[in-house]
């Protein structure tokens, strides 16, 4: 059923989604487009890796319709999380921990959804009681740069991420999925060309064709998603990368500083101790402090335990021998557990090779 007070514009929802901080906004007919099919292929070819949740709701992935029946459009939504500090590509220092960017500040979902839910509360008080929406920022059953490109917001580069013609990738997407027939914006076109800098920079061919990932194989999915232990055949291209990977987005064009957006938003600022540390100096603290370090932060979703197996990864490649003593001589709770004693391991090995 339609609202019954179809009062509130396209552009109302965008001045509202302005004055709540969203950085950009487009509308996408809540619609099933083509490229949403590709999802099975990849998960097929075995690219989600150990993300069985991938596998689990793709079904619910195929169609916004399918989280919510009486979707007419989805209200795509862009923050920039971009800041005033040098890119992994710059830093030549093996013994410096290459974070990924989006990790630096306040978790993202919370913060966002926040903003969300107020621009949820507001189009619902606008539009009258027949309103029906759902908002997610990241986990929700929803292939987010797909409608967002749809939605005018930008084209999905051949790194896989959505590019801002104006603002660059370094956005984090969300979106309002509502019952309200507003005007949709043209969808945005690839402006990628003939460049190809995202494909020849990725360190492990992760990117195995023009808009295609091989999870598996990328230092995102191996630092953060995989739980396990990481193949020991891939842990020498995990170089200084702690956590996540932004080499596919500091190569692009789009994205070349100057030029490009960054945030002054505080939630986005690094954190002191996350703001290009020493890899030994982060392996040194307590369970305690790296816990301290994480609270409130995206990077919670790894966990202590898993952090210290990509630092062990990372020391071991650091190539400075004298690490190795600093790698066993830490006794924390969570040094002693198997699956990161087994990195230690590997990583002094090395070290002392
Ligand atoms: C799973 C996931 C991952 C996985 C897989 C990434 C991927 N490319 O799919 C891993 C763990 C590797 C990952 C990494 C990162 N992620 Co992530 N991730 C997601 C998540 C939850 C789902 C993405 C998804 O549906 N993937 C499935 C594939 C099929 O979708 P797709 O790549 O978009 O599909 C397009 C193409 O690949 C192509 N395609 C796919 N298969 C095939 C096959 C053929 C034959 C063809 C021709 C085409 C084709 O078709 C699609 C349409 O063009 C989204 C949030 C969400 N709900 O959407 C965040 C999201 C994509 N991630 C995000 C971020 C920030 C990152 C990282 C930058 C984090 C980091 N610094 O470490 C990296 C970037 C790596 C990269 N180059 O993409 C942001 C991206 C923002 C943006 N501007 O694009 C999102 C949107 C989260 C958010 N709400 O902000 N992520
Ligand atoms: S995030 Fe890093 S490893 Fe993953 S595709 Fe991009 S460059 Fe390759
Ligand atoms: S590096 Fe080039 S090919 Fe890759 S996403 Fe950016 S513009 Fe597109």
């Amino acid at each position: 059923m339609q609202p019954t007070r179809p009062g509130v514009t396209a552009d109302d929802v965008k001045r509202e989604a302005a004055a709540r901080g969203f950085d950009v906004c487009g509308i996408a007919p809540a619609v099933s487009y083509p490229e949403l099919s590709y999802l099975r292929e990849w998960i097929d070819r075995g690219y989600a890796g150990e993300m069985d949740y991938m596998a689990r709701s793709a079904e619910r992935r195929l169609d916004v319709r399918h989280v919510l029946p009486s979707a007419r459009s989805v209200v795509a939504l862009g923050t920039v999380y971009n800041t005033d500090r040098p890119y992994s590509t710059e830093n030549a220092d093996a013994s410096v921990a290459a974070l990924a960017r989006y990790a630096w500040g306040d978790d993202y979902h919370v913060v966002i959804q926040r903003q969300l839910d107020s621009l949820l509360a507001w189009l619902r008080a606008a539009a009258g009681e027949s309103f029906e929406g759902r908002a997610y920022v990241d986990t929700g059953p929803v292939q987010e740069r797909i409608y967002a490109q749809h939605a005018g917001i930008g084209w999905i580069g051949k790194n896989t991420c959505l590019i801002n013609r104006e603002r660059g990738s370094w956005l984090f997407l969300s979106e309002i999925i509502c019952n309200l027939e507003l005007d949709a914006d043209a969808p945005a076109l690839d402006q990628c060309g003939t460049c190809t800098r995202c494909l020849d920079a990725c360190p492990t061919g992760a990117l195995v064709d023009p808009h295609v990932l091989d999870s598996t194989r990328c230092l995102s999915y191996l630092t953060i998603e995989l739980k396990g232990s990481i193949p020991a055949g891939q842990r020498d291209a995990i170089g200084e990368h702690a956590y996540g990977c932004d080499i596919c987005q500091e190569v692009c064009p789009w994205n070349l500083r100057p030029s490009t957006a960054e945030s002054t938003a505080a939630p986005w600022q690094a954190r002191p101790g996350l703001d290009r540390p020493r890899l030994i100096d982060l392996w040194q603290r307590t369970d305690d402090e790296l816990r301290g370090l994480l609270k409130g932060s995206a990077m919670k979703r790894a966990g202590v335990r898993r952090l210290r197996r990509n630092l062990a990864v990372s020391i071991g490649n650091c190539g400075d021998p004298s690490a190795a003593d600093a790698l066993e001589g830490h006794t924390e709770e969570t040094c002693r557990d198997p699956l990161v004693a087994e990195h230690v391991a590997w990583a002094v090995e090395k070290l002392r090779a």
